[in-house]
């Protein structure tokens, strides 16, 4: 046993004892308050798959939930003791080559699974291995379920019918006949197989000369009759030729006994044939389906409904499938609401999860409930936000926003790729200050505001203020509270006061007593930097309690930056910072700084000396140490450009707007490369114009 394996055991064997003291405790205090049991509502074995040699042993350290659980009692069962065998304390003995199930069960039925396989390491190596006497798999049969309004193509005005086109067609073996639903999407046709199955094959055809349709359909499998639960087994990626099969390797472990083929978007299924293959069995989740090497989130609203609020929430099955179809993460009761500004305008709509506990979806750092689903619809690099936020890391910016490029599968549609990122909020390991409780008798913090120009143009926030000079601020944490709001808005004006007063530079007694100058100017810098017109308009800051000054940050919401406005375009041809680039077009929208915004930046960045010395020295620094360099930034967006090249093309399949300039774009460049070069170029050229900007020769 390695030191660190010794380590964890030891580690273990102190928490699972804390564990069992407090939740004996909480037990007793609860038993005599009420006499109700608290049923074990999860558990979770920590490994999906164990692999011994024979006569190893391993012993699981299960975690369950909830801590204060009445009978936390397992019951542990081997599927086939002659392979292992399990004690009822989750000892695990190999016995003999082969692989078996270890399932833990709680009183009140929930349950774990783990998979083991014995190694026989004397087992004489096979000189020419047989392939695994695996069961045939076989072409399904089943009950045939699906949307009951089909379309009569024959009839003038392509009415609803419930004769023509309808579900069997899609499984008579004829390809001249199909399925066709009423509307144009959301529908579907599959089989109720009865029983579980683990589908190892698809095959298809679509309507004769409407090979097209069935780009983009989902495949499905699920265990409950209304798809609730319903998960993704395959997407087709291309067109398939009419009048013969089109088969799919299926590769996922988990059985289902519903499937079914969702149409794409628009589509009204048009499929002649549909065949599943597999085999009869329970299956286990060692191995899911993801679409493209990306993870995927997967988000079943209850009843399907669309998601058409930023307001009202709507409980939601998410699954976040990851590495390769070996991690998975279960949120049966997660809200899930519309976001964003613009961007909800959009087809491609951006979206807010509220776990049903904290959660650290994809490795993020923070363990939170709030995550958010940032749609990049104007942004056809689809890295613009990855980008900045690494440009923010490297600058050394106390909290950059975490972001993981996702694909989106919603009710049964593929709806691109998107990132899921942090919801920017008071949090450890987000703005990480102290949060204001309900009666604190200190309210000097924590404070997370932001700068909002938005905050006027659409009036939809309730807590909030403007500065004496009307700059528009919105109190984001915390969100209620009368003293709260006097305290920061005071504090807010002091530091503006200070800003404008005629000793403001002053080291000790200037606005440096309330502004942390070291995160403004990277902030700064930063924003600067990516060409974010939005740079001012919306500008996050903090407090922390019992202490002075208000930081910087987090920087947010990258997407119109790297030239992707045409209200800072070109960049090259501006003399002087964005910040001074004032817009007027005599909109609300038009300014690149919220309302007097820039003239605290211009206070700070052109008549403070010494804040412009520091602004140098603070470039410098980065250009020399800190990656701020073309060879480096290039190699990542390369990297990134990598990462998201198999998500971004099934992205552009689902929305075709290559050609099209949307939103603030500045041109329509026809493809992914070259909206990727476009970033490559605006950064290069802008790393020479920074240098020329900062150092001011
Ligand atoms: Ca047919």
């Amino acid at each position: 046993m390695s030191a660190k394996s010794f380590c964890s055991v030891i580690f273990y064997f102190l928490l699972s004892f804390v564990a069992l003291s407090f939740s004996t405790s909480c037990t007793e205090d609860i038993e005599k308050r009420e006499d109700l049991p608290i049923l074990v509502e999860s558990i979770s074995l920590n490994v999906k798959r164990v692999e011994l040699q024979i006569g190893e042993s391993h012993t699981f350290t299960p975690i369950i939930q909830p801590e204060n659980a009445t009978d936390k009692t397992l019951e542990w069962k081997s599927d086939d003791t002659t392979i292992a065998t399990v004690s009822d304390q989750g000892e695990v003995v190999a016995i003999a080559e082969g692989s078996t199930t270890i399932t833990a069960k709680a009183v009140g039925g929930v349950d774990a699974t783990c998979s083991v396989v014995v190694i026989d390491p004397n087992a004489e190596p096979e000189p020419d291995p047989e392939p695994e006497p695996e069961p045939e798999a076989e072409l399904l049969k089943g009950a045939i379920i699906g949307t009951e309004i089909s379309v009569d193509y024959s009839q003038n005005g392509y009415p609803a019918s419930t004769t023509a086109n309808t579900k069997p067609m899609a499984f008579d073996g004829n390809f001249d006949t199909f399925f066709a639903s009423y509307n144009r999407s959301g529908t579907w046709v599959g089989m109720d197989l009865g029983e579980k199955h683990v589908i190892t094959k698809i095959g298809y055809a679509p309507r004769r000369e409407q090979s097209r349709r069935v780009e983009l359909a989902v495949i499905e499998g699920a265990n409950e009759a209304d798809f609730s639960d319903a998960m993704p087994i395959h997407i087709i990626k291309e067109s398939a030729p009419e009048g013969q099969m089109t088969y799919a390797e299926v590769n996922c472990s988990r059985g289902f006994r519903y499937v079914r083929y969702m149409t794409p978007n628009d589509a009204r299924c048009n499929i002649a044939e549909l065949e599943f293959y597999g085999i009869q069995k329970e299956g286990d989740d060692s191995r899911l389906y993801q679409a493209t090497n990306l993870p995927m989130v997967v988000i079943n609203t209850e009843g399907a409904q669309e998601i058409v609020s930023k307001e009202d929430e709507i409980t939601s099955t998410v699954y976040i499938i990851s590495e390769d179809g070996t991690a998975l993460l279960t949120d049966t009761q997660t809200g899930v609401r519309g976001r964003g500004n613009s961007s909800w305008t959009f087809d491609k709509k951006p979206y807010r999860l509220k776990f049903s506990e904290k959660r650290s979806p994809l490795g993020a750092p923070a363990k939170a409930k709030k995550w958010t689903l940032i749609n990049n619809h104007s942004d056809k690099s689809l890295l613009r936000n990855i980008l900045a936020f690494e440009i923010s890391r490297r600058m050394g910016m106390a909290y950059t926003p975490f972001c993981h490029p996702v694909d989106v599968i919603l009710n049964g549609e593929y709806k691109g790729c998107y990132q899921l990122c942090d919801q920017i909020e008071v949090n450890e390991n987000r703005v990480n200050v102290t949060e204001i409780e309900a009666g604190d008798s200190d309210i000097t913090g924590g404070y997370l505001i932001e700068i909002d120009g938005n905050l006027d143009v659409y009036q939809n926030e309730e807590f909030y203020f403007h500065s004496n000079k009307r700059i528009p601020v919105t109190i984001k944490s915390p969100d209620e509270g009368d003293a709260e709001k006097a305290y920061i808005t005071d504090y807010f004006n002091k530091m503006e006061a200070a800003v404008f007063a005629e000793n403001f530079d002053d080291e000790a007694e200037g606005y440096r007593k309330y502004l942390d100058l070291e995160s403004f100017l990277r902030n700064f810098i930063i924003s600067e930097l990516v060409g974010n017109p939005d740079a001012f308009w919306s500008v996050y800051m903090y407090k922390e309690r019992g202490q002075e000054k208000l930081f910087t940050g987090p920087i947010w919401d990258n997407d119109l930056s790297f030239h992707n406005s045409y209200y800072v375009y070109p960049a090259s041809g501006m003399k002087d910072f964005l910040y001074t680039h004032h817009i007027s077009d005599g909109t609300p929208y038009a300014s690149s700084s919220a309302g007097p915004m820039r003239d605290i930046v211009n206070r700070i960045i052109k008549d403070d000396a010494k804040a412009r010395a520091q602004l140098i020295e603070m470039w410098e620094d980065a250009r020399q140490n800190r990656n701020i360099t073309a060879l480096s930034l290039l190699e990542y967006i390369n990297q990134t450009k990598r990462l998201i090249d198999e998500s971004q093309a099934l992205n552009f399949k689902r929305w075709s707007i290559l050609n099209e300039k949307f939103h603030q774009n500045v041109s329509a460049l026809g493809s992914h490369d070259a909206e990727v070069n476009a970033v490559r170029d605006y950064l290069s050229n802008r790393l020479t114009q920074m240098d020329r900007l900062i150092r001011g020769n």
